[in-house]
């Protein structure tokens, strides 16, 4: 199971023929920002500096206030799944200690903190009656944030999919029982949250869900039905972008998308096209689709009679106008121009190719600018989120009770120097989103991966601000790299 890493499966188009008549328009610096002095280490005045997490990964208290069962309790609890037979049935116990890890953010400086609500705390059936105790329990914490001066950017998909929903992504009817509950949502914390993000990386629980079967629900389906899956992923956005807008009108809407971040080998005119021509076939049916209602030419003749099945009216909710892209970046994809008709060649890793310590985690700092600047020439959106960077690394607690993470140090402070870049040059980056607060439950792997600036010992549940946590507060309390 962990020979299969995440990022071959991010993989979400494969050799194809070139785009026929795709005119990619010219980079044009987007804000005065970029006449700042060169050699700048800062970001722009009201930059917005984050952590994220997940439901599922940090709270626990799956029994509590009337939770229905998900899909990844099912899953979790089904033998051989999880490393170690781990389960998210406490994590981090958030769901109690939720006021302690908002006193972590409030630590760190953040204003900004990137957090999931449970589809089935709200309705634990998928659908049908909703749960006010559920609901409560987000109030609490959207409350004691915003006593604390933090704004909310609520994730509404997390993977977490109510188990009581047949056929889950398989059926179309999940995709419209999403939209009733993200307009119920929106209706009813409108007066808390303005950022809404409707669903966190399609790739995941989709493909690595139902083809791979890495992650819940564990299917391994024929090509046809995997495309349909993702249809019906793309189609509950959209229609969920239409129901918040319908029920929380002056919420701004985006998602969550690990798009296949395409890097040039070498930045030269011939690469550099050929990276964003990658970008675009590379993500082809989920960011492309979305961001231009349509599933491209080249999609749809590889895919041929296996190609979704699409009804009338769904490429317009899919293509609904977001007011900003979330993009979640970790790991590049080396692209050379080749000359071929497609126009581009993907890279292998060679052996020696420096990894954090998931096996998927190659790191290539330089990826985070590509994602922002292949993006906005692509598509040309009114606003970009790092929605999620970050690493695993091996922390050690020393005798004195320090964790020492260079390592992270090293990859965040890499990152952001090329985040700062893009902002720069001028690209619409808003805010950035550190991935993540705590250790938490790291999916298919267990509590084996930690990806937190705050040490989480599973034992006592203690928090600990790793030496990461002291470098972040550093950059956000001087808006620039460290
Ligand atoms: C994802 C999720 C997070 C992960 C993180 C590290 O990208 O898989 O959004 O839930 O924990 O990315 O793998």
């Amino acid at each position: 199971m962990k020979e299969i890493t995440r990022r071959q499966f991010g993989k979400v188009a494969a050799a194809s023929a070139a785009l026929a008549g795709i005119s990619l328009p010219e980079f044009l610096p987007h804000s005065s920002f970029a006449q700042q002095p060169a050699g700048s280490r800062q970001f722009p005045p009201g930059f917005v500096w984050g952590c994220a997490t997940a439901a599922y990964q940090i709270e626990g208290g799956v029994h509590e206030g009337g939770r229905g069962a998900s899909v990844w309790d099912v899953f979790s609890h089904t033998p051989g799944k999880t490393y170690n037979g781990d389960t998210g049935d406490v994590a981090d116990d958030s769901y109690h200690l939720y006021k302690e890890d908002v006193r972590l953010l409030k630590n760190l400086g953040v204003r900004a903190y990137r957090m999931s609500i449970a589809w089935p705390r709200i309705f634990p059936q998928g659908t049908g009656q909703p749960s006010s105790a559920g609901l409560d329990y987000y109030k609490r914490v959207l409350d004691e944030l915003q006593q604390n001066g933090i704004t909310p950017y609520v994730t509404l998909f997390h993977w977490d999919l109510p188990a009581a929903l047949p056929g889950g992504w398989q059926s179309r009817s999940t995709a419209l029982a999403f939209a009733d509950y993200a307009g119920y949502v929106a209706r009813q914390l409108s007066d808390r949250v303005r950022h809404f993000m409707t669903t966190n990386e399609f790739a995941c629980f989709t493909d690595l869900s139902y083809q791979v079967g890495q992650f819940a629900p564990g299917l391994k389906l024929p090509a046809a039905e995997v495309n349909q899956v993702r249809h019906h992923g793309i189609l509950a956005h959209g229609l969920a972008v239409q129901a918040i807008r319908a029920n929380a009108p002056a919420a701004e809407v985006g998602l969550a998308e690990n798009a296949r971040v395409c890097v040039p080998v070498i930045e030269d005119r011939a690469n550099v096209e050929a990276a964003r021509r990658a970008t675009r076939e590379e993500n082809a049916p989920f960011l492309t689709t979305l961001l231009e209602g349509a599933y491209p030419e080249t999609y749809l003749q590889r895919e041929g009679a296996n190609a979704p099945h699409v009804e009338p009216g769904d490429m317009k909710a899919i293509g609904s106008p977001l007011d900003f892209v979330g993009l979640n970046v970790y790991t590049p994809t080396y692209v050379r121009a080749d000359g071929s008709q497609r126009g581009y060649a993907i890279e292998p890793y060679p052996a020696s190719y420096p990894k954090m310590a998931s096996p998927w985690l190659y790191i290539g700092p330089e990826c985070i600018y590509w994602a922002v600047r292949n993006v906005c020439e692509i598509w040309n959106p009114r606003a970009v989120y790092i929605t999620e960077n970050g690493c695993s690394s091996t922390d050690v607690v020393t005798r004195a009770g320090r964790i020492e993470d260079t390592d992270r140090v090293m990859y965040l402070r890499n990152h952001l120097a090329n985040l700062q870049r893009a902002a720069a040059e001028g690209f619409p980056v808003k805010g950035y989103f550190l991935w993540s607060l705590m250790d938490n439950f790291e999916w298919a792997d267990g509590y084996s991966k930690r990806f937190g600036i705050h040490y989480v010992d599973y034992k006592t549940l203690k928090r600990t601000p790793k030496l990461s946590a002291e470098w972040y507060r550093e950059a956000i309390a001087r808006n620039a790299v460290v």
